[in-house]
């Protein structure tokens, strides 16, 4: 069974819950454990398909500490025997004397609670509950009143709804509930900041999700070669997340708790998804790790052979809604036709939108021989000034190295050919002349908030057969220009928060 347009919304909300307090968390193992089997079983009859389900219960089962081996045992069990299945989960977990043991664990707070959160998983946004058929089962097995049940789901549908619930939650029998309120409020709270958001503009290939991964500092947008990007996708920072989540939309419908790359890849070549969010922490290096800040990459225009591309981006421009544009000129290849027709598309589309250029690729000049980086910018500023654009700030970057040295430093696994070229990159950043701030106006640097970020207690990292400190990763990966680029942004972003 899949989701619905009906449940979407819902699906967005209760995972964006932050269960980092649940109060189960002050109950003993077994109890612990007795809850979220419970819950397994109630999921594992509902709506959702087996994969969201197992990524689910993952969360749970780390959140609340408990063994994967106790967990798989109960898992084992099969749900085909109605209510026999409390019997054998209470029987596994070592309650013999099982009457007795329900009657505690009916009386205990835990019983209500966990009824509230099996009914909160199968609520739909209709306000109507899927009818688990095992949480009808529950209800009966521990003897919870129908009265009690329908009480149960009015409170939830009201707290989704955004009702006001205060005098509800001061009655005894609803003081467990608290607790989802409380996580309501925060969820809404952070959803209720604005964001700043951040649009990467580029023809193919410029390197716009290579630059979304640096700055983000973690592998989240695809940077395929065939399956270009042809969708929406966009990254939110969420620094009190722990797990990251992931939605798709568009004619198929998938929600993730704990969203791996492969499975966003395999979202982003799905043909019958538009729209990918994801929610997350950024590096832990970054300097924007704290800011209530948004990444959209944009498929582009130029793709030939597919024209869906232009009709994504133009909408995304059109709607005016990013605080900065990226746009990314390829040092390699400046003012291509191409280019020019994107750009003038952008310039139109501006209005109060920042736009902050990047001159990219500059790694793939050889600075040794004829390339200067200062020439290169001289021509950048000339081509997008004859675009209309006054006095631009563009910045020379490597988003390849800036992403690797990331990675390194915030501990993610390299392949063996993003091993190798880090070494190089490496190697090369080494050379004054590949210090990205020396070509950058100093007044403008000056300006720019420091580094919040101290790398006093370095460790060695080991890449390949070398050993390299992370001061010393740290050291290169602020010459490649996404340093500069991250402080602008920071700059930018408290900036329009005062103003506000
Ligand atoms: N050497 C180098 N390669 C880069 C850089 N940025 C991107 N690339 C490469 O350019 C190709 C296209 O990058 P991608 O981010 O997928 O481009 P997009 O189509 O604009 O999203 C990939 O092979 C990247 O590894 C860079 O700064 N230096
Ligand atoms: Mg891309």
């Amino acid at each position: 069974m899949g989701m619905s347009n009906s449940n979407y919304k819902i699906e967005k909300i209760i995972g964006k819950l932050n269960f980092n307090k649940h109060p189960i968390l002050n109950q003993n193992y077994t109890t612990r454990l007795a809850y979220v089997s419970f819950l397994a079983a109630a999921l594992r009859f509902g709506k959702r398909n087996e994969l969201q389900v197992n990524d689910i219960l993952t969360t749970y089962i780390h959140i609340f500490d408990i063994k994967v081996t106790d967990f798989n045992e109960l898992l084992n069990i099969d749900n085909k025997h109605g209510s026999d299945v409390f019997i054998r989960i209470l029987r596994l977990l070592g309650f013999t004397d099982i009457s007795e043991r329900k009657m505690k664990f009916n009386h205990s707070y835990c019983s209500k609670l966990l009824l509230g959160e099996m009914l909160l998983f199968d609520l739909n946004e209709s306000g109507d509950f899927f009818n688990n058929i095992i949480v009808r089962l529950y209800a009966e097995y521990f003897e919870i009143p129908i009265i009690f049940v329908e009480h149960i789901k009015a409170l939830l549908i009201k707290m989704v709804s955004n009702e006001d619930v205060k005098d509800l939650l001061k009655l005894k029998k609803n003081e467990s509930f608290k607790y989802f309120f409380d996580c309501m409020k925060d969820y809404r709270k952070h959803e209720a900041t604005d964001t700043i958001n951040v649009t990467v503009i580029a023809t193919m290939s410029s390197g716009k999700s290579t630059l979304l991964n640096a700055l983000i500092g973690k592998k989240k947008f695809p940077s395929e070669n065939k399956a270009c990007t042809s969708k929406y996708l966009e990254f939110k920072n969420n620094p009190k997340l722990s797990r990251e989540l992931g939605f798709a939309s568009g004619e198929h419908l998938d929600s993730r708790w704990n969203i791996s790359y492969d499975e966003i890849r395999s979202w982003n070549r799905d043909a019958e998804i538009d729209r990918i969010e994801l929610e997350g922490m950024m590096n832990s290096y970054s300097m924007l790790k704290k800011a209530k800040i948004s990444f959209i990459d944009t498929p582009g225009t130029n793709n030939s052979r597919d024209n869906q591309h232009g009709v994504i981006t133009r909408k995304i421009l059109h709607q005016r809604n990013s605080n900065v544009i990226l746009y990314i000129l390829n040092a390699t290849n400046l003012a291509a036709d191409d280019d020019s027709q994107l750009l003038k598309e952008v310039v139109k589309e501006l209005g109060n939108q920042q736009i902050i250029f990047l001159l990219n690729k500059t790694d793939q000049m050889d600075l040794d021989a004829d390339d200067d980086i200062t020439d290169s910018l001289r021509i950048a500023r000339a081509y997008v000034m004859e675009h209309g654009v006054i006095s631009p700030t563009i910045i020379p970057i490597s988003t390849y190295a800036a992403g690797l040295f990331r990675y390194i430093l915030d501990g993610g696994s390299l392949t063996n050919r993003e091993k190798r070229d880090a070494l190089a990159l490496f190697r090369l950043f080494q050379s004054p002349k590949y210090d990205m701030n020396r070509y950058i106006d100093k007044s403008l640097i000056k300006s720019l908030p420091q580094s919040a970020i101290n790398v006093r207690s370095h460790k060695n990292i080991q890449i390949d057969s070398e050993l390299l400190s992370s001061k010393v990763i740290y050291e290169a990966m602020k010459k490649t220009g996404i340093h500069i680029l991250e402080r602008l942004l920071l700059q930018i972003s408290s900036i329009s928060q005062i103003g506000r």
